[in-house]
């Protein structure tokens, strides 16, 4: 079962296709091309180059990675030093490939240029790369025979935005000492072209190219387009990512990925709560805190976090991009080399719970989470089981296909598990103690395709009210007749029978279940309704359009107390938003004054921001979305009078991509960003 592209993806994808020299791709053709890739599920990501030499420390300060240069504001000629310095003496291709095979790694992509510029591999374009460093040899290449040795498919990063190319732009906010007025973005299209043309000439069969920094201005699909199609006219086969296309919006975040050019979703450092249904999509991420080499950062994920978190991903239909930083020595951390190999140990015994499936057929699973195989005329379901039922009972709700067996996906014997059914659910009696306390795999095999009933989906748009709410019950079965309750007991055939949306006017739990022919046939859905007394507004003496604001700078990881700091600017503005800005790092807003509410009513704010937000309503925090993060959205739900009432946004950003969004929704209004006409100061 392949991953359904729907009609607009296609276009666009046959769009970037029919750019390519080849006859535009049909979806088997793009199907039959990702198909490793899909299969593969699983893959090591490495950020390699010269910012490993400072380690993250600069100045005394220890928190920096792969952007260094920035970050600490450190010149050109000082940054090419590094280079200078730069003798991974200890660096071991095959060594690195054989962690990564050995962890359950199908791919390694690996940063051939970062921002910085610097080159990791043998090319003719620049002297900025590793031939000219005392190391003086070409690592790529012992990489490319290492990996075609092990059966791992090597993949280049490529970064578009780079730092020391002249003729990139926009220069670095900080950089004042560099020229502009000579540089030709023609000539860095062609030098990008040329170091591909090397990329993809000189070390075989690439799987796939990583592109990134794409966020620029200078950056546009147009050029997106014409770099897709020049890798594929070298190399046909090659899988491009999404951010080859110009703008950070379809980088991360959920429903917010698109394929305009690429051809797949790269959410990162995130898991989307549902997936990306309809693209391919790979999340990458951090095994620190640092995507490049921090000496200090020892703030690992746990191997249990990580491979819960590769369990979630597959159940999800996605890939799992998982980072390595090397030192300047070229040595794994050593806190990377024991979760390698303890992932690959798991990965050992329980890969096939993993490689070449699909997602699993529930929405969710309140022990684990579940992936799927098609055999023929059965299905074949691996549960993933996090929470170990104490009663040695493991139920798989509203699954109502009759199971053929069940067994541990660890005993090489398949013990048959005894499988019975009560109501709508099949129960697997396991043993008491869990195999496995991180994730134990437990197969099950049942007949025919999926047939599965969801609970209902208790509809009603708040959690909360003032005067009444819509309440709507609905079930993804039309065969199914949904029996409710509100006092909180479980439903039965005697209970209220669902026809149409009702309408509460007191504060209830619903409780929800489907039926067919009087059998229960799902799980239940609970939903708990608050009626709640509204805020009541102020009634300032003095009102003016506008939001008051504070614009500072400075460097945070996460929102500062900005009492104790000197706003560099400050006044008012018609709607929220950076205008004030000097510069796009390193700099923060808060801003101050009344929403006006125009009747009362519960309303849901929205802050959508990278990096950190907080929203406060009459003083209180309704919105944390705090902290160093790519785009992320949070909300909050408040009960309003009508009236003016004491608002704030505050907002910061270190450095990469910058963004704030704040939206506001109600029962009578649509999710929108705040107009202008409800801020006042
Ligand atoms: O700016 C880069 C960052 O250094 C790192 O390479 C990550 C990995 O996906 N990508 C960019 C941030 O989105």
């Amino acid at each position: 079962m392949r991953t359904f592209i729907p009609g607009i993806i296609m276009v666009w994808l046959l769009s970037a296709s029919f750019m390519s020299p080849a006859q535009p791709e049909t979806k088997a053709g793009y199907d039959s091309r990702m198909q490793w890739w899909c299969d593969a599920r699983f893959g090591m990501f490495i950020h390699w180059g010269l910012y490993a030499v400072p380690a993250g420390e600069w100045e005394g300060k220890t928190n920096y990675g792969e952007w260094i240069r920035t970050s600490a504001q450190i010149p050109l000629d000082t940054y090419s030093r590094f280079a200078e310095q730069f003798n991974p003496v200890k660096f071991n291709a095959s060594e690195w490939v054989k962690m990564a095979k050995e962890a359950g790694m199908k791919y390694i992509v690996i940063t051939s240029k970062h921002h910085d510029g610097f080159c990791m591999f043998n090319t003719k374009q620049t002297d900025f790369n590793i031939m000219s460093t005392p190391f003086h040899w070409d690592p790529m290449k012992d990489l490319a025979d290492a990996c075609r040795k092990e059966g791992l498919k090597l993949c280049f990063y490529y970064s578009i935005m780079d730092w020391h190319h002249p003729d990139w732009l926009p220069r670095l906010g900080w950089e004042k000492d560099r020229p502009v007025n000579n540089a030709d973005f023609s000539q860095y299209l062609s030098y990008m072209k040329a170091e591909l043309k090397e990329l993809l000439t000189n070390y075989g069969d690439i799987g796939v190219l990583w592109f990134d920094g794409n966020w620029e201005n200078t950056w546009d699909e147009r050029f997106g387009k014409e770099i897709y199609d020049y890798c594929r006219s070298i190399q046909p086969d090659i899988i491009i990512n999404n951010r080859v296309h110009a703008g950070k919006l379809d980088l991360e975040g959920e429903g917010k990925q698109r394929l305009l050019n690429g051809d797949f979703g790269t959410p990162e450092q995130e898991i989307p709560a549902t997936g990306l249904p309809g693209i391919n999509w790979e999340t990458c991420m951090t095994m620190n805190d640092h995507w490049g080499y921090n000496k200090n950062d020892h703030n690992f994920k746990s191997t249990k976090e990580i491979i819960r978190m590769l369990s979630d991903i597959a159940s999800k239909g996605g890939n799992y991009l998982l980072n390595v930083g090397p030192t300047a020595e070229g040595l794994f951390p050593q806190e990377s080399i024991d979760r390698l190999h303890d992932i690959g140990k798991w990965m050992n015994v329980n890969g096939e719970a993993i490689y070449e499936t699909q997602p699993g057929p529930f929405k969710s699973l309140d022990w684990g989470r579940c992936t799927q195989k098609g055999v023929p005329g059965r299905t074949r379901l691996y549960l993933h089981v996090f929470n170990w039922p104490s009663n040695g009972l493991l139920q798989i709700p509203g699954c109502l296909n009759a199971p053929i067996q069940a067994w541990l996906l660890a005993d090489p014997q398949k013990t048959k598990l005894p499988v019975s059914r009560y109501e709508d659910a099949l129960m697997i009696r396991v043993p008491y103690i869990a195999p496995d306390t991180i994730c134990t795999i437990i197969v099950l095999d049942l007949k025919g395709k999926p047939d599965i009933i969801e609970p209902p989906l208790i509809n009603a748009g708040f959690g909360i009210f003032v005067h009444s709410l819509p309440v709507q019950l609905i079930s993804d079965r039309d065969s199914a007749a949904i029996y409710y309750t509100m006092d909180g007991s479980s439903p039965t055939v005697n209970s209220l029978l669902y026809k149409n949306p009702f309408t509460i006017t007191k504060s209830v739990t619903i409780t929800a279940r489907c039926f067919r022919n009087t059998k229960p046939v799902s799980g239940t859905s609970i939903k708990e309704f608050r009626k709640e007394t509204s805020w009541s507004s102020s009634i300032p003496e003095v009102v003016l359009p506008g939001i008051g604001y504070s614009y500072f700078e400075g460097t945070w990881d996460s929102l500062p107390d900005f009492k104790t700091l000197v706003p560099i600017k400050d006044g008012t503005l018609v709607m929220i938003c950076f205008d004030p800005r000097r510069q796009d790092e390193y700099f923060a807003f808060d801003y101050t004054g009344y929403l006006l509410i125009p009747y009362e009513d519960v309303y849901s704010f929205y802050t959508d921001s990278d990096d950190g937000s907080r929203l406060y309503i009459d003083g209180n925090l309704i919105v944390d979305n705090d902290g160093l993060h790519s785009l992320l959205e949070k909300e909050g739900t408040v009960p309003l009078a009508e009236g003016y009432h004491p608002f704030r946004v505050s907002y910061f950003n270190k450095t990469g991509d910058f963004d704030l969004k704040i939206s506001i929704r109600s029962p009578l209004m649509k999710k929108e960003m705040i107009p202008g006409g409800m801020l006042f100061h």
